[in-house]
């Protein structure tokens, strides 16, 4: 009988009902992404180069989570996850690049304004995609708004609002040498160790950086422009990216280079100052954490679980013992492989170990050689194509794209860098053994297509880009 009610009064999915918080009780949310912001690319996380002091205010006046990843490095896909709060490869043809989304997959924008919030996105929401033939009205993300201050006037006078900003930065193009010409130093550039360490590579880290800069300068605007509307402190802030830094080895790659981001989150008092939590955060806890934040449940088809609790406590370092991994997956990023295929990977990470499940191992990695497509073309990558057969440079060159085997291992302990694979070593066949299971079980429990074998579902479907 309660069940029925419920659902006459509120017209949605029983779950996503709760007690209801008054209106003045629930927090605003500005959910503020970049576009190929990856980790440790900020002032605050030790990146000489760098400087981010919004992201770094934020750290400071609420808390900075520091093993924050996404589900999937890939723009589409990862959005899809955020909003939806469910693991990629559930989300059909949206577990793929330049996709759609089907409106069965309810998002967190939509559950927000049915409970009363005022949602809205500027600039990248969900996507690059179609909504046509999805079902849906418009961008997943919520109604578009030309930038925040047009937003706040559609915000009715003490109701709550929820807002996402998408920037486009700093995803390619760049321009050529904007990174040195704003004054960096590029002999101060820590680069990568998947990357080579070319004055060509320096140049295009530092323009990568120039565009970080330029997302950390708006995030501040807008906190500005809460703190005069009087807004600022019952809002939490959450400001990250949407997968790693787009370079050889990094975005679309399921080691940290890809799937690891910065994350900080600001909101007023309600966050103990200064915090650094160490527990494993996925881009899928988005959505319940938004819900809860509201007073509301998640959906039973969120994979995701509300960090919440996170947000709030005293506690720094590890505080939630279950959460002690975080589990990552990739379908379709271009076309770029015979028959559209795509190149499944699953992946577990603990804070000891990176277990990897290449799917298709016969493929290329990064798409097929006549132009590698799966990475973003770019002056670093061109270098490391160009040199190939120099010595120093054939290491960059097999780490990026060459084949990989059907497992990889690697022991963050030694190797934090993730290069050397020690799948299948005598040593440490107990905990290859252990993660392949804790991977087998995730791939079960959450419904994954592949878990029963091969499916041609991420194949067969229409790439909605050029
Ligand atoms: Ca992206």
């Amino acid at each position: 009988m309660r069940t029925f009610i419920l659902k006459i009064i509120v017209g949605l999915t029983i779950t996503a009902v709760t007690t209801p918080l008054a209106a003045a009780e629930r927090p605003n949310i500005l959910f503020a992404i970049a576009d190929d912001w990856g980790w440790p690319h900020a002032s605050v996380l030790g990146e000489p180069v760098i400087e981010t002091p919004t992201f770094d205010r934020l750290a400071k006046e609420g808390v900075l989570f520091n093993h924050t990843y996404v589900a999937t490095p890939s723009c589409t896909a990862s959005r899809g996850a955020i909003l939806t709060g469910q693991a990629i490869h559930r989300l059909e043809v949206g577990g793929n690049l330049w996709s759609r989304l089907p409106a069965k997959f309810e998002v967190y924008p939509d559950l927000l304004e049915e409970a009363g919030y005022t949602v809205g996105y500027t600039r990248k929401g969900w996507g690059p995609g179609t909504i046509k033939d999805t079902g849906r009205t418009r961008n997943p993300a919520g109604p578009r708004f030309k930038d925040l201050a047009e937003f706040l006037k559609s915000v009715p006078e003490g109701e709550p609002f929820c807002f996402w900003f998408g920037s486009f930065d700093p995803h390619r193009g760049y321009k050529l040498n904007s990174g040195a010409d704003s004054g960096m130093n590029l002999a101060d550039v820590r680069v990568p160790a998947f990357l080579p360490d070319t004055p060509v590579v320096r140049g295009d880290v530092c323009d990568y950086f120039f565009e970080v800069q330029r997302f950390d300068r708006e995030v501040g605007e807008m906190l500005q422009l809460l703190r005069k509307a009087g807004k600022l402190d019952n809002t939490i802030v959450v400001m990250t990216g949407d997968h790693g830094m787009p370079f050889p080895r990094a975005k679309t790659n399921l080691y940290d280079s890809g799937t690891r981001v910065a994350m900080a989150v600001r909101w007023g008092e309600k966050i103990k100052p200064g915090r650094v939590v160490d527990d494993f955060v996925s881009f899928t806890d988005f959505a319940p954490t938004f819900l809860e934040a509201a007073g509301l449940k998640p959906l039973e088809a969120m994979t995701g679980r509300s960090f919440f609790d996170l947000l709030v406590a005293d506690a720094s370092g590890r505080i939630d013992a279950s959460r002690d991994k975080v589990i990552w997956e990739r379908e379709r990023h271009t076309v770029c492989r015979p028959d559209g295929q795509s190149y499944p990977v699953r992946a577990i990470r603990t804070h000891e170990f990176l277990y990897k499940r290449n799917l298709r191992p016969h493929l290329w990695p990064a798409g097929d050689p006549e132009a590698f497509r799966d990475c973003d073309g770019s002056p670093s990558k061109t270098e490391i194509l160009k040199r190939r057969t120099e010595p120093a440079i054939a290491p960059f060159f097999e780490w990026a794209f060459a084949k990989r085997p059907a497992e990889e291992l690697y022991d963050l302990k030694k190797d934090s860098d993730q290069l050397h694979n020690v799948a299948g070593r005598p040593e440490y066949a107990a905990i290859q053994k252990q993660l392949r299971a804790d991977l087998d079980h995730w791939m079960t429990a959450t419904a994954d297509p592949r878990a029963t074998g091969e499916v041609d579902l991420w194949d067969t479907c229409q790439y909605m880009g050029r």
